[in-house]
């Protein structure tokens, strides 16, 4: 909920930072932190006598009572309920003696966390703004997990970019991490055998990264490929390597059964659970079981969440039902909707879902990860999920993200938006969001390549693009030999093709990350490549219709002796591009055929006319 009092609030004096009980050291260091930009920033401690020549900035946790309603009586601002779990309540404005104030109440450590982020985001991400609005914010997030599954198959994400994706996500007020990268051989085939001590340490820090951004990670492991759901060396093994995360500080754990063969290898696993269609969900339920009773009741504040094999099917399974009715009832359970890739997810799925599954209900959502089709960008924005699934009660949303890291921001930034607030969710709005907090300086470029790469099996494509509507008129104009009017629109078409051409060298000088570079490069390349041979593919065409025999032949040597990259992965041109150079080629096929019937023409022209002249001789 978001009041805007309609005046404004210049920062123009000092400002006092009081820091109440019960914050957090850290907590109230990033409160200074984004304040300290500012000239005049005074930190002090204590609270002191009202000045009306500084701006008093406070920070509260809402167990503090009787600042709480202090600072909020003095905002002439009445509250009949205190902000709920990972909420915030954010005032700026002024209090009834007409001073300035900044206010943050937070429910907890988290809801204070994003209180601040609210706060800095309003301040100006590059520079602090001196003028901002006046506003009182009552902000809480609809869904309990909201966040990232490094789940997918491919080389698993560096440290350094697992970091960076991190800390993006909690800025977007995220809270969950979960730690399922298929290519991690620990994590699947070797999943009873213990992290190297190097390897440890480095997952070590980044658990202890992950929690001082207020973000869960969770460890999970998929043993489902050589597991003996009734070998207790197996459980033992399961126990010890989840133990070594707890002890870095892991306090969410899970364990996955996805992809992998529906029956059962092992004989004595066969012995006990059978042979019929229930039986793998029968065994898992007893693994998951007992790893419950003996780890995450021994741990107290763990918590476990599982994928099953029938994770994306619609509607009953002989396993499904097996599953719901065994697993332990604490533990949540994750599917992707109806499908891997779910187009859509209504309320009628989850609604089937929850009567299937019968257990706390995470999401894994399969957009915008792109490891089927590595090729392909997914760069819009997340789409046909209902607004209403967290008032159905979905507990929360994990997205798996592409390869990619870097690029899979944008749609992150919108899917972190989307589990905030679902029902206030609007898909252009939180991607043209996106795009102006990501590409900053390079918004336009950013949001060019964006729109080149926004089909997705998610996407409701709508209009064409402005490329493909000038590149069409051009073709149409073209062909209907209207040759004064070709010129204008050339230019248009140069302009368009320009900036694509731009795009690249737009965002390395102004987004400022490195990493998104690098990993952009096949497809910036092939990007600039066929917008380059496109414009050739023009002027081609303006040479014939100039007549200009030898600069089309020229022109069109170009194109068809383009070099093929070796790069991988193996990007695809732009449809636009591509069905506008197939058109001209087209073209000037038809085109150069005509050229050389008339030449062929002419010569048998000549051939008579010199017959006929000797002839007469
Ligand atoms: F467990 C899941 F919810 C899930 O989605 N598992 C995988 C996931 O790790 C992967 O990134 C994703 C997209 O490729 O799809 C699942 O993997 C599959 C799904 C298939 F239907 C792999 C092969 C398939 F045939």
């Amino acid at each position: 909920m978001i009041y805007l009092s309609g005046k404004d609030f210049t920062i123009d004096i000092p400002i006092r930072v009081v820091i109440g009980r019960n914050v957090s050291t850290e907590n109230a260091t990033l409160f200074r932190e984004i304040l300290s930009p500012y000239p005049s920033f005074v930190p002090i401690k204590k609270d002191r006598a009202d000045s009306k020549d500084q701006i008093k900035a406070v920070l509260l946790h809402v167990s503090d009572l009787s600042l709480v309603n202090r600072e909020t009586k003095e905002m002439g601002v009445s509250f009949h309920a205190v902000p709920v779990r990972e909420g915030y309540i954010l005032m700026i404005g002024y209090d009834v003696h007409g001073h300035k104030q900044i206010v943050i109440v937070g429910a907890d450590p988290s809801g204070i966390y994003y209180g601040e982020q609210t706060l800095s985001q309003i301040l100006g991400n590059e520079r602090r703004r001196t003028r901002i609005p006046a506003a009182l914010l009552w902000d809480w997030p609809t869904l309990s997990y909201r966040g990232i599954i490094e789940g997918f198959y491919g080389k698993p994400w560096s440290q350094a970019k697992r970091m960076h994706l991190i800390e993006f996500c909690s800025h977007q007020k995220m809270n969950t991490y979960v730690y399922a990268p298929k290519d991690d051989p620990f994590h699947r085939n070797l999943w009873r055998i213990p992290y190297s001590p190097a390897t440890q340490k480095e997952l070590g820090q980044l658990i202890s990264f992950t929690r001082q951004h207020h973000m869960r990670f969770v460890f999970a492991l998929s043993p489902g490929n050589s597991v003996s759901y009734t070998s207790e060396t197996d459980l033992l093994a399961m126990i010890q390597k989840n133990q070594a995360m707890w002890d870095e500080g892991v306090r969410d754990f899970a364990i996955f059964f996805d992809d992998i063969g529906h029956h059962l290898t092992h004989p004595v696993d066969r012995a006990r659970f059978g042979n019929d269609s229930g039986a793998l969900a029968r065994a898992q339920a007893d693994f998951l079981n007992q790893f419950y009773t003996r780890f995450i009741q021994t741990h107290p504040g763990a918590e476990l969440i599982t994928v099953p094999t029938d994770y994306y099917q619609s509607g009953h399974t002989p396993y499904r039902d097996q599953f719901a009715r065994e697993v332990n009832k604490h533990v949540s359970i994750c599917w992707t909707g109806d499908g891997v890739i779910a187009k859509s997810v209504s309320v009628k799925d989850l609604t089937l879902a929850k009567k299937i599954f019968r257990h706390p209900l995470l999401l894994w959502d399969n957009y915008p990860v792109n490891d089927y089709l590595p090729s392909r960008l997914f760069l819009g924005p997340l789409e046909g999920r209902a607004g209403n699934l967290g008032d159905q009660g979905l507990v929360g949303m994990i997205s798996n993200p592409m390869i990619e890291a870097e690029a899979s921001k944008i749609a992150l930034h919108t899917i972190a938006d989307y589990t905030w607030n679902p029902l206030g969710y609007n898909a252009k709005q939180a991607w043209e969001n996106a795009l102006r907090d990501i590409g900053g300086r390079a918004y336009t470029s950013l949001r060019l390549f964006a729109w080149a790469n926004r089909s997705s099996p998610i996407a409701c494509i709508d209009a064409p693009s402005r490329l493909d509507h000038k590149l069409s008129e051009f073709l149409s104009v073209y062909r209907a030999g209207k040759h004064s009017k070709l010129d204008l629109v050339a230019d248009d078409v140069r302009g368009e093709l320009q900036s694509l051409q731009n795009v690249p060298k737009d965002l390395a000088l102004h987004m400022n990350n490195p990493d998104f570079i690098q990993e952009m490069l096949p497809w910036f390349r092939v990007m600039s490549k066929n917008a380059f041979l496109s414009q050739v593919a023009l002027e081609m065409l303006l040479a014939q219709r100039d007549g200009d025999l030898r600069k089309v032949e020229k022109l069109r040597n170009i194109i068809q002796h383009q070099k093929v990259d070796n790069i991988k992965p193996v990007v695809v041109p732009m449809p636009e591009l591509r069905n506008f150079m197939r058109e001209a080629c087209a073209e000037n096929d038809r085109w150069l055929g005509q050229e050389s019937h008339m030449r062929h023409l002419n010569r048998w022209f000549l051939t008579l006319l010199q017959a006929s002249v000797r002839a007469a001789r």
